[in-house]
């Protein structure tokens, strides 16, 4: 199956841009490619036997880049989860940052003690997360409910999470507790039809997440997450809403995950090539290469300068990090007791 991407005004037979000026166009696809060669990278590395572990966000690439753009830096905060590289390269996290993480190194903002692929920024306005599945919703709730409590004007949180992580109870909660106190609070779903090796069918009977949002009293609505322009018309509408006291909505991007759950996972056990083989005729990559070169925003030769200029910039970042050195075994227990106190004293 495939599905359309950005609609075009019927009138005029321009493209439906939502705003979006031709820079911005392009730092989307810039974006997009980014996410792409840094999934790549982090597979490499774990290849080579140089980091433990690496996730991918390929078929994602779309929804997390348009989804960034909607995202106002300096004032709101995110809250996302495993998957979201592309969200964090688009609220302005580097790739240098992104390779420190993966690599480790202490000069990483969780000095290099987290997990990979949990990244946080204070600056950035990037909330810490655990690899627990939901737990960094009521988290985001509570930072919502702060922005409320403190009368902030033209703030919300964007949080994200995965269709599997929806049954989690805390999601729920978590739902219930912001609409009814009408928070400033987005949360969106990437519905990538899989839970590791779960599918979406047997994750839950009614599989259109955003008609729950109905059952809590907010608004939800669907996107089609392999197009970048229209789910930044989605997000964009949503945040707008619960900046300017409209209270929470859900919204569901349909994408889909290409590669395995993680370097850790073989997802030819539970589904086939020829399956993925066929979704992969959706990559939102080369069809928003297409669109652009399409309406004249990019030319070909453009497109080609910018893939060489993301993989050199990731060569670069992924020199840097990895000549940067380790933590130290002294550091271990920083920013897990407060002062200088010891368990062991
Ligand atoms: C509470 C909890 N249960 C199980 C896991 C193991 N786990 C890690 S990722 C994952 C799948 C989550 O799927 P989804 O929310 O759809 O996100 P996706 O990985 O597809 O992007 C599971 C079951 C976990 N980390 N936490
Ligand atoms: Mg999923």
């Amino acid at each position: 199956m495939t599905t359309t991407m950005a609609k075009t005004d019927i009138k005029t037979g321009k493209l439906e841009r939502y705003g979006l000026t031709d820079d911005k166009l392009r730092a989307l696809l810039r974006n997009m490619l980014l996410q792409r060669q840094l999934d790549n990278r982090g597979f490499q590395l774990n290849r080579q036997g140089k980091v433990p572990f690496a996730l991918g966000s390929e078929g994602h690439e779309a929804l997390q880049a348009g989804a960034a753009m909607a995202f106002e830096r300096g004032k709101d905060i995110l809250a996302p989860y495993y998957r979201d590289l592309g969200l964090c390269l688009g609220i302005g996290l580097s790739p240098y940052e992104i390779l420190l993480s993966i690599f480790a190194r202490a000069a990483d903002h969780n000095g290099g003690r987290q997990f990979p692929n949990h990244y946080s920024s204070k600056q950035a306005g990037l909330m810490s997360f655990s690899s627990i599945l939901a737990a960094h919703i009521p988290h985001a709730v509570g930072a919502a409910y702060a922005i409320k409590y403190r009368g902030e004007q033209g703030r919300a949180v964007l949080v994200t999470s995965g269709d599997g992580t929806t049954s989690e109870g805390e999601w729920h909660e978590s739902m219930n507790f912001a609409a009814i106190h009408e928070l400033p609070m987005v949360m969106l779903v990437e519905n990538n039809e899989w839970a590791i090796s779960t599918p979406l069918d047997k994750q839950m009977a009614q599989p259109e997440i955003w008609k729950r949002a109905a059952g809590y009293g907010m608004p939800g609505r669907r996107f089609n997450g392999f197009d970048p322009i229209e789910t930044y018309g989605a997000v964009k509408e949503a945040m707008d809403r619960a900046r300017s006291g409209g209270g929470p909505s859900i919204v569901e991007g349909t994408c889909y995950r290409y590669l395995a759950h993680s370097t850790d996972d073989n997802d030819m056990t539970y589904r086939t090539k020829e399956v993925v083989q066929e979704r992969r005729k959706n990559d939102p990559v080369p069809r928003f290469e297409a669109l652009l070169v399409e309406y004249g925003v990019m030319s070909e030769r453009d497109v080609e300068a910018m893939r060489k200029d993301v993989l050199r910039e990731t060569n670069d970042a992924t020199d840097r990090a990895e000549a940067m050195p380790y933590p130290q075994p002294s550091d271990l227990y920083t920013h897990v007791y407060e002062g200088a106190w010891e368990p062991w004293q």
